[in-house]
């Protein structure tokens, strides 16, 4: 059938599956009042360990910022001989609803009820819906509506994890070694001067991408609550600050060194979209990029902070993005989900696609196996 253009979304039954969709365009709809996005709020947090063994309630693998030696650096030292990559086995949601069960099993006031967000998902998974207006990317999510909450899981196309090729291997290296340059496992005010040894042995160790600190953190985008899980890469503070951490959080990131105006053009369309996007979701306040060569080595180091850059795009070329769009399009997504996701049953998903301009309801499967089937574990079902 034809889609609503007042709308871009229409609802229509056929038979027992029910078509609809949610488009982009006409982008002009969510040009309006941006929708409210409440302030971020860390509930629990984890780390897991060099073995991918996870702990619940730890910040172990928080680690601290301290700028690397620019001189000396090379990103593309290690590899491939001191890289140890993650397993590629779909975790699904489960490191996030062991989360929530931890929260709603921690003891409280009998008066505060268990948190029941309307939506339960990875902060990467919201990412995309946020760049969705000005992005062609395409991408599959699987929801399913357990005891009134949406859990939304990613059908990942597996190949593109880490990069195929030994080329694309070596940038995604890149970007886990300037991490490690870049950060230390103690507060810097431990350190004892520029030449304590702690520092150099940053590039001599191995990058294990197993290791990993999560921020687990609950938020509402308009009406609707969402508690999302996030990694974050490290702390810009001598100590992680009991209340509003994320204050405190950075995110770490790696980029070619512009040299014309059109990769400049291309780094503020599509990477600063997806930095702002990535980070603003958890609130976290502060973007470390360092630019490199192609042969690694590292020319300069450069601070952004996260709510200034959609002003700092804002004009720069024709059809840019703009975050009003974004939050507006991700509202509207949420809400649409919850009209179509409507059968509270563990063993059935929705499957939604997003093609690049539109997102549809592809399917509606109960009980089918494999990688797109159900995704709440036994464990967590039957507990309220
Ligand atoms: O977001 C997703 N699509 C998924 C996340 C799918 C399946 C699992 N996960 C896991 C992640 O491994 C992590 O434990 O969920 C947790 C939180 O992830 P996130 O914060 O939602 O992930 P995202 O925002 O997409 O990426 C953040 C960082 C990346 O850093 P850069 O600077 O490149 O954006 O997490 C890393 C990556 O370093 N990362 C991964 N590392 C290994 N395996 C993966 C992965 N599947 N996904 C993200
Ligand atoms: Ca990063």
């Amino acid at each position: 059938g034809h889609r609503s253009q007042r709308s871009g979304h229409r609802t229509s039954s056929s038979s027992s599956v029910s078509v609809s969709v949610l488009a982009v365009d006409p982008i002009e709809r969510f040009k309006v009042r941006c929708a409210a996005y409440q302030q971020p709020k860390e509930i629990v947090c984890f780390s897991y360990d060099e073995e991918r063994k996870l702990s619940m309630g730890s910040d172990d693998k928080l680690s601290y910022y301290c700028e690397p030696d620019i001189q000396s650096a090379n990103l593309s030292s290690g590899f491939p001989d001191r890289y140890v990559m993650r397993e590629p086995v779909p975790e699904r949601l489960d490191a996030l609803l062991e989360s929530m069960r931890h929260v709603n099993s921690r003891p409280r006031d009998p008066n505060t009820p268990p948190l029941r967000p309307a939506f339960c998902t990875w902060r990467g998974i919201m990412t995309k819906v946020l760049c969705a207006p000005f992005s062609r990317d395409r991408w599959e999510l699987g929801a399913t509506l357990h005891d009134g909450t949406i859990y939304i899981e990613e059908h990942e196309k597996r190949k593109d994890l880490y990069g195929s090729t030994d080329k694309d291997k070596l940038m995604s290296y890149m970007g886990y070694k300037f991490e490690a340059l870049a950060t230390i496992p103690f507060p810097p005010a431990e350190l004892s001067g520029p030449s304590d040894p702690r520092l150099a042995e940053r590039d001599s160790g191995t990058v294990n991408t197993n290791v990993q600190f999560c921020s687990v953190f609950k938020t509402k985008i308009g009406v609707n609550s969402i508690v999302m899980g996030a990694e974050v890469d490290c702390l810009l503070a001598d100590r992680k600050p009991e209340r509003d951490p994320q204050s405190a959080y950075a995110e770490l990131k790696t980029n070619r060194v512009i040299t014309n105006e059109r990769q400049q053009q291309s780094f503020e369309r599509h990477k600063l979209l997806k930095v702002w996007a990535q980070s603003f979701l958890p609130g976290i306040p502060t973007v470390i990029v360092g630019y490199r060569h192609d042969n690694g080595r590292l020319s300069h180091i450069e601070r952004r902070r996260t709510l200034d850059i959609p002003r700092s795009v804002r004009g720069t070329q024709p059809g840019i993005w703009d975050a009003t769009v974004c939050i507006n399009f991700a509202d509207a997504f949420l809400t649409w989900l919850k009209e179509i996701v409507v059968i509270d049953d563990p063993d059935t998903v929705y499957t939604i696609e997003f093609d690049g301009r539109a997102a549809s309801l592809l399917r509606v499967e109960t009980g089918a196996e494999g990688p797109e089937g159900p995704f709440i574990p036994p464990w967590y079902r039957g507990q309220s």
